[in-house]
Order: structure tokens, then sequence, then C-alpha cells
């Protein structure tokens, strides 16, 4: 809780301090009523946000190939198990496609074949699941940046949302996870399509899943089918922003 609070109130700050910076900066064209309009405009705000926090990004720890854990575990959903996805496992994921929407300019629909062609970016990280269990792990994938500004979110974007294929022993909502603007933009939160140079496997999540490497295991959703972008969580599911966040009270931000 305190995490959540003190890295709201952080960017708020950071915020509110880069705005009055800027209209100090820029009384005397404020004045100007053309100036003025291109200033505030939402989008222009919105892009100024995206800059401002994709310079203030602090990295989480990376490893060395040989400090891998010899074991990386499966856990939570092992296999979705449904038969629209093994049908997808049975043809190598072929016909699939990560539906990109929401609030965004430029909805995609891109195969493997896409995101295997957008620079790749690989990672060493620790993995901490709250179940007391933890992995240092090699992951590989685009960077979501690269997915979102080829979608080009909206100015009244906020979240990303990440809709799963599975249903969390049987529950009766998919398992889905959500993150903020500024770990979207994070130069480490990853569209994970290998794991220690292989394809994820289907325990770990094929054919993608997420790697927001500041958070803990439960954000880290496998078998990602959409990123839906939102302005508010309030209306996914229960409202809390995650799986785990509705059916148990889990903290949202789970940063490590
Ligand atoms: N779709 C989906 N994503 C999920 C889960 C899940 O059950 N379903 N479990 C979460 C939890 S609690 C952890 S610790 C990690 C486990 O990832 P792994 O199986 O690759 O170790 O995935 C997370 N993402
Ligand atoms: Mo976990």
């Amino acid at each position: 809780m305190r995490q959540i609070i003190t890295r709201r109130q952080a960017l708020t700050t950071g915020l509110v301090a880069g705005a009055g910076t800027m209209l100090a900066g820029c009384d005397k064209l404020g004045q100007n009523e053309t100036v003025r309009k291109i200033l505030y405009k939402d989008s222009d705000w919105n892009n100024s946000l995206q800059r401002s926090l994709s310079t203030a990004h602090s990295l989480a720890p990376q490893f060395r190939p040989d400090q891998r854990s010899p074991i990386f575990r499966v856990n939570g959903t092992a296999n979705p198990n449904t038969d629209e996805y093994n049908a997808h496992v049975a043809n190598g994921f072929a016909d699939w496609k990560l539906v990109v929407d929401g609030l965004v300019e430029r909805p995609l629909k891109l195969s493997l074949a896409d995101l295997r062609s957008m620079p790749l970016k690989s990672q060493i990280t620790l993995h901490n699941c709250v179940e007391g269990w933890s992995a240092i792990g090699q992951w590989v994938g685009p960077q979501l940046k690269t997915v979102l500004d080829a979608a080009k979110l909206k100015s009244a974007a906020r979240f990303l949302v990440f809709h799963c294929a599975d249903h969390y022993h049987g529950s009766p909502w998919p398992y889905y996870e959500s993150i903020d603007l500024y770990d979207a933009f994070h130069p480490q939160t990853l569209l994970a399509l290998g794991l220690n140079n292989h394809l994820l496997s289907v325990g770990h999540g094929a054919p993608v899943r997420l790697r927001a490497e500041r958070h803990l295991g439960y954000k880290q959703a496998k078998y990602v089918m959409r990123v839906e972008a939102v302005a508010t969580l309030e209306h996914i599911y229960r409202g809390h922003g995650g799986f785990w966040e509705d059916a148990a009270g889990y903290e949202w931000y789970a940063g490590i």
C-alpha cells in the first residue's frame, strides 16, 4: 500500500511540477489563443506525458547468463486447455493473432511473425512470486512500447489491460492484469516470446506473456490474447485491475 501511494505521489508531483514549469516558461506565448490551444490540446499533453515518463524509468536488476536458475517453475495456470487454445497449440499458433484495441488510433491484429519481426530485447531478471519462490530467467520479445507506438494510444488512455486465455481453476472470468502508462513504456516491459533460449512453453504462457520486471509474479500475465487500452480499470471485471486483485485483494501495483 505504501508503495502505491509513494509512487502515485511521486508521479503526480512530477507531473504537476512539469506543468508548472511549462506554464511559467510559456507565460507570454500562452496569451496567444492559437498557441494556447496547441499547448493544451489533450494529445500534446499525452505525448509530453509519455516523453517525460520514458526518461524517468528506474530499471530492475539484470543478471548474467550463468546466474539463471536451473529450474524455472510453472505456476498458476499450467495450460488454459480450452478448445480454442488447444487448436492454436496444435498448429503452432500459425493462425493466432494478438489483438491490440481499446483507446488506440490503429487497432492491430498481430501474428507471431509480426511480433518476431519487431526489434527484440533480451533481459535476465528475477521473478518473484508471492507464494514464496523466485527464479532468474532470460526473457526475449518486443518491448510493449514498440507495439503501442504502432497502435498509437489515444489521449484518454491511462492503462493497458492484458486479457489472457485461461480461466484460473475454472474461475468465471479469465485471468487478466493491467499496468499504467509508466510501466507500459518502461524499456524492460516486454511481450515475451521466449524464456531461456526457447520459445515459451505452454506452461510459461505460450505464445506471448507480459514481463513487467519491477513487479511481482502475478502481474506477469501469461497467454496474452488481447491488449486493451483503457481510461479506467473500474469497468474491467470487478474493477481492481487484475485477477488476483479482484479475487483476493492482492495489491494492484505490486512493485518490487
Ligand atoms: N494467464 C495467467 N497468467 C499468470 C498466472 C496465471 O495463473 N494465469 N499466474 C501468475 C503467477 S501467480 C505467477 S508467479 C506467474 C508464474 O509464471 P510461470 O508459470 O512462468 O512461472 O505467472 C503469473 N501469470
Ligand atoms: Mo505468483
